[in-house]
C-alpha cells in the first residue's frame, strides 16, 4: 500500500505527524518533536491515560525535546483509519485493539481465536513474555505494514450486549444483527455462534445501535459503559468469548527519523506504558460494572460457557491450524 503512495506525500506527511518546530537553523538534534497520537476512546481511558503518562516522561527525558499530542475520541476516525494514517506516516503513534491489526499483520491474528485464552491473567502472561516480545516483532519485521509495534494493552474479555432481550443461550441469538470489529475471523465468529456479525468500525457503532442497524456489539465493560454504548443497549451477557489485547503501534516512517537513543526512549517508556494501563485498566473494568448495574442494566452471566465455546469450533477449524503451533505455546504459559 505503501509503495503506492509518492514520495513527495510521504514527506509532506511525516512532517505533519512529526511537527518539527526548527529551531531556525539548530542542529537537528535540537528540533522539536511532537509525536501525534490516537485513540477510540475518551480522555482518562487506562490506554488514553497510559499514552499520556508516556508523553510526561519523554518531555521530561528530553527536556521537551519529544512530546505527545493525543487526539482520544475517534477525533481522526476508526481504528482502521489510524492504522493507515501510521503506515503512510501522517499519524505517529495509533493505539488499537488487535482485532483491527490482524488484517494487517496476519501472524497477529492468533490472539482473535476466541475463547484462546483461559483468562485475562493468562493474557497478561503471554504479552509480557517472550511470545507478547515476538509477535510486536513479526508487526515490526513485516516489510508491508509500515509500522512498528511498541506495546501491548490490557482490554479484559469482550462480551455481548444488544437492545433487545437478554441473552441466556446461544439459542436467543438466532437471527440477531451483532456488529463486530472489521476482521473477517470476527464475522465467522459471530455466525458460528448464531447470530449474524456485521463487521464495521468502532466510530460507527454507537449510532448503529441507536438507530437498529445492528441488535447488538460486543465489547469490554469499559467500553461499553464509557463509550456509551450502555445507554442504548440495556442487556449485557457476560460470555467472554474474546480476550483480545490492544497494541500501541508507531509509524515505522516517523520510527525512522528518530535517533537511536531517542527510538531507545520510545521503546523503554512504552513497556512502562503497558504496565500503567493494567493497573489503571482493573479499576476501570469495576467502575464500568458498577456504573452499568446502578443504570439498571440488566447483566446475565454465562456460568457455562461450554456451548458458547463449543459453537466457535468452525472458526477454531478454519483458522486454528495456521496457528497451530502458536497456539500449543500460548496454551503451555501457566
Ligand atoms: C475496544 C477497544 C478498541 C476497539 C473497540 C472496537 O474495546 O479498546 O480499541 O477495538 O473495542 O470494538 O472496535
Amino acid at each position: 500500500m505503501i509503495d503506492k503512495r509518492n514520495a513527495l506525500r510521504t514527506t509532506m506527511a511525516v512532517a505533519l505527524a512529526v511537527l518539527g518546530a526548527s529551531l531556525g537553523g539548530a542542529a537537528l538534534a535540537q528540533q522539536k518533536v511532537v509525536l501525534k497520537a490516537s485513540d477510540v476512546h475518551p480522555e482518562g481511558y487506562p490506554t488514553v491515560a497510559a499514552i499520556a503518562s508516556m508523553g510526561k516522561k519523554l518531555e521530561a527525558a528530553t527536556s521537551g525535546r519529544i512530546s505527545v499530542q493525543i487526539y482520544p475520541s475517534m477525533q481522526l476516525g476508526g481504528e482502521k483509519e489510524a492504522i493507515e494514517q501510521a503506515q503512510v506516516g501522517a499519524l505517529a503513534l495509533a493505539r488499537v485493539s488487535v482485532g483491527a491489526l490482524g488484517p494487517v499483520v496476519d501472524d497477529l491474528n492468533v490472539f482473535n481465536l476466541p475463547y484462546l485464552f483461559r483468562s485475562t491473567a493468562h493474557m497478561n502472561k503471554v504479552i509480557d513474555g517472550p511470545i507478547g516480545q515476538e509477535l510486536l516483532e513479526k508487526i515490526t519485521n513485516n516489510p508491508k505494514a509500515g509500522l512498528v509495534g511498541l506495546c501491548w494493552m490490557d482490554a479484559g474479555a469482550r462480551s455481548l450486549y444488544d437492545t433487545k432481550k437478554p441473552i441466556r443461550s446461544i439459542e436467543d441469538l438466532k437471527g440477531m444483527k451483532f456488529r463486530v470489529m472489521g476482521n473477517p475471523m470476527f464475522v465467522d465468529m459471530m455466525n458460528a455462534l448464531g447470530g449474524n456479525g456485521v463487521s464495521m468500525g468502532y466510530d460507527q457503532v454507537f449510532n448503529a445501535l441507536q438507530t437498529g442497524v445492528v441488535d447488538g456489539a460486543e465489547n469490554n465493560p469499559p467500553s461499553f459503559v464509557f463509550d456509551n454504548h450502555y445507554t442504548v443497549a440495556k442487556y449485557y451477557t457476560l460470555d467472554e468469548h474474546l480476550i483480545v489485547p490492544e497494541i500501541l503501534l508507531m509509524s515505522r516512517r516517523v520510527w525512522d527519523s528518530l535517533s537511536p537513543a531517542d527510538q531507545a526512549l520510545v521503546k523503554k517508556f512504552s513497556r512502562e506504558a503497558q504496565m500503567e494501563e493494567r493497573v489503571l485498566w482493573n479499576k476501570y473494568e469495576k467502575d464500568a460494572m458498577d456504573k452499568a448495574k446502578a443504570a439498571g442494566i440488566t447483566i446475565t452471566e454465562i456460568a457455562d460457557k461450554k456451548p458458547f465455546q463449543a459453537a466457535v469450533k468452525p472458526v477454531w477449524d478454519k483458522y486454528g491450524p495456521k496457528y497451530a503451533e502458536m497456539v500449543k505455546r500460548i496454551q503451555a504459559v501457566e
